[in-house]
């Protein structure tokens, strides 16, 4: 939900807002024919502030108790809020053409743009949407794969399968065990897009896809081809890469099953969605033995509870001048998955009451790649607590690639030297093989997932427009995956399927562009703050651990919201107006190096 609750994992985000009651609607449309702008907005600004908590409560309860109960009040709470932003946007419509005030025009703005879940004007229909919505999220949330009935097994076990298994028939079993989750999702999906659609139209766009890309201060078509510039800059290096990886792949489980020239299975990538590799680490490590990365085994010798994780990712945030997380946040998280019911265990980070009542949601596993996932939630919290004074309309990231990005931009400072200062490794010297090994770990996760995050969205933008459809929602998805990625589902894959549907985004409605732009804002962010703290030498080697004065720049361009275009805001930090793929390209220069080098001889490509 986007005004009180910004997170992009929330299904807040996604599934509504707020609303009036009858006595405020009415209030609301009387105050109407009277109001100025300014005071419209300030209306909403109120009446916003006052609805969040009820939703907040509700999508709480919904995404850390799934029931059917749960999905009535939350969907409920949805519902309430669609009604109060299709009447806001309404009533919004009489100042257009207006001349106004530049933030009452951002505010009238964003306020229209403040769902990601438009749904018609119609209360049957809206009702329809907001249940469905609720519903798809709870299927995934509370999805199993069950052999023979009773036998069942939930996505935390089947990822565990997923990154430690090298066993190919294993693999296939978890693999295709999770996309059994989604066939029931089809119809209600395609009805989902219906209504959205709908919804989107009523707004003034074509679908909902332009809506979402009407969220970044440049029109629609100009934000797509700004994600193709970004997605040309970085392609080279995630081909080698693919390459390489390949390669060993067939090395390590024969060439008959991962063929030379073309695609790789998607179940051997260490990760349920072949999204991020970090997990197959072990097989690609240029230079086995060289480094000391095994932060795993510490945290399982040293047995950190998931209080500990947070607390030293927390600490990270302090040493940059930034507060301490209030008590609430202790009290009220959920940090590991509860043993007597479903809950949605996707981590989220949210901001309730106006940013005061900061919490995170996530079923922490004692591992490395965990807990860099909670330094990227502590991000969204810090940056909800710096934005919280701004109104309500304003509380947001510059846009949601700002949001993704702070707490991922804090992980590219977990470098050698920071690991060790913190207990975590037990020697930071890195030689030239070293530095290589440690690129390649992140290269893994960084680079892998580019154009994972660049087409989950380009083939919903497909759908919402209606260039594909429902018959081909599943082999558009596998072209679109081969296309990008260069892999291909390890068994043959048909419209009796919905595998999109067994990524988390999809059902939950949450748009996903934000992590592709994130990816690549990270380093320039990370490149500007090391330039502020003094940093000299390579930017692989920056942790800005402890500097307050990148810690003020960074806190400064967060308190700002989404108060001003994100071009301001990126400007303000970096100096910059555009988003820009070299400084990924360049924290990798030396990992490039390697990759060509391994890769000679080799034809790459699928
Ligand atoms: O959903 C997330 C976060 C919450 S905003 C855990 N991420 C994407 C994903 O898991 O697919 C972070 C990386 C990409
Ligand atoms: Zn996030």
């Amino acid at each position: 939900m986007k005004y009180f609750v910004k997170t992009a994992a929330s299904v807040l985000f996604a599934a509504s807002i707020i609303a009036c009651s009858p006595q405020t609607a009415d209030r609301a449309a009387s105050a109407a024919v009277t109001e100025t702008a300014a005071e419209f907005v300030s209306r909403a600004n109120a009446e916003l502030k006052e609805l969040s908590s009820e939703i907040g409560a509700a999508q709480w309860i919904r995404a850390t108790y799934i029931t059917q109960d749960t999905a009535i009040v939350a969907a409920a709470a949805s519902e309430k809020y669609a009604k109060w932003h299709s009447g806001m946007v309404q009533q919004a419509l009489q100042y257009d053409g207006q001349e106004l005030a530049p933030e009452t025009r951002r505010a009238i703005k964003l306020l229209k743009l403040g769902t990601s879940l438009p749904t018609p004007n119609d209360s049957a229909k809206r009702k329809e949407l907001t249940m469905i919505a609720t519903e798809l999220q709870g299927m995934y949330g509370a999805g199993q794969y069950c052999k023979n009935g009773d036998d069942c097994t939930g996505l935390p076990e089947l990822e565990d399968t997923m990154f430690n298994s090298r066993d190919y028939d294993e693999l296939v079993e978890a693999w295709t065990g999770w996309r059994t989750i989604s066939p029931p999702m089809r119809d209600k999906y395609q009805r989902y897009v219906e209504l959205v659609n709908e919804g989107a139209s009523e707004l003034g766009y074509s679908d909902l896809g332009e809506m979402w890309r009407a969220g970044y201060d440049m029109s629609a078509t100009e934000f797509k081809g700004e994600a193709t510039k970004l997605w040309e800059q970085v392609k080279p290096l995630y081909k080698e890469l693919h390459c390489a990886v390949r390669a060993k792949l067939g090395e390590l489980y024969g060439e008959d099953k991962v063929p030379q020239d073309g695609p790789i299975p998607a179940h051997l990538l260490g990760n349920m969605w072949a999204q991020e590799w970090g997990f197959i680490y072990d097989i690609m490590e240029p230079y086995p033995g060289v480094s000391d990365l095994d932060i795993d085994t510490t945290l399982k010798t040293k047995n950190y509870s998931p209080q500990e994780m947070v607390r030293s990712a927390e600490n990270f945030y302090v040493s940059l001048g930034m507060p301490r997380l209030p008590d609430t946040f202790w009290e009220r998280s959920q940090f590991s998955k509860p043993r007597d019911r479903e809950v949605v265990c996707h981590a989220s980070a949210w901001g309730l009451d106006g940013g005061n009542d900061l919490r995170i949601k996530m079923c922490i596993k004692q591992t490395y790649d965990e807990l860099r996932v909670i330094y990227h939630e502590l991000g969204h919290n810090y940056y909800q607590a710096a934005y919280k004074n701004q109104e309500p309309l304003f509380q947001g990231g510059a846009h949601s690639g700002f949001h993704e990005a702070i707490g991922d931009t804090i992980t590219l400072s977990m470098t050698p030297q920071y690991l060790q200062e913190v207990g975590l490794i037990s020697s930071a010297a890195e030689s030239e093989k070293a530095v290589i090994n440690r690129q390649m770990m992140m290269a893994l996760d960084k680079i892998a997932f580019l154009p994972f995050g660049k087409l989950i969205d380009e083939w919903r933008w497909r759908v919402f427009s209606g260039e594909i459809s429902p018959d081909d929602y599943n082999k558009t998805w596998w072209e679109m995956r081969l296309n990008y990625q260069g892999i291909a589902p390890p068994v043959a894959r048909s419209e009796a399927d919905f595998d999109p549907g067994a990524k988390y985004h999809i059902p939950s409605n949450v748009s996903y562009t934000r992590y592709f732009l994130a990816r690549i804002l990270q380093f320039q962010f990370q490149r500007s703050l090391c330039q502020i703290a003094g940093h000299e030498g390579d930017l692989a080697s920056c942790s800005i651990f402890g500097n307050t004065e990148a810690g003020e720049r960074f806190h400064a361009m967060m308190a700002s919201g989404q108060s001003e275009p994100w071009q301001d805001a990126l400007e303000k930090l970096t100096g910059t107006r555009e988003m820009d793929a070299t400084a990924i390209i360049d924290y990798f220069a030396p990992l490039m190096g390697y990759l060509k080098e391994q890769n000679e001889g080799r034809t790459c490509g699928w």
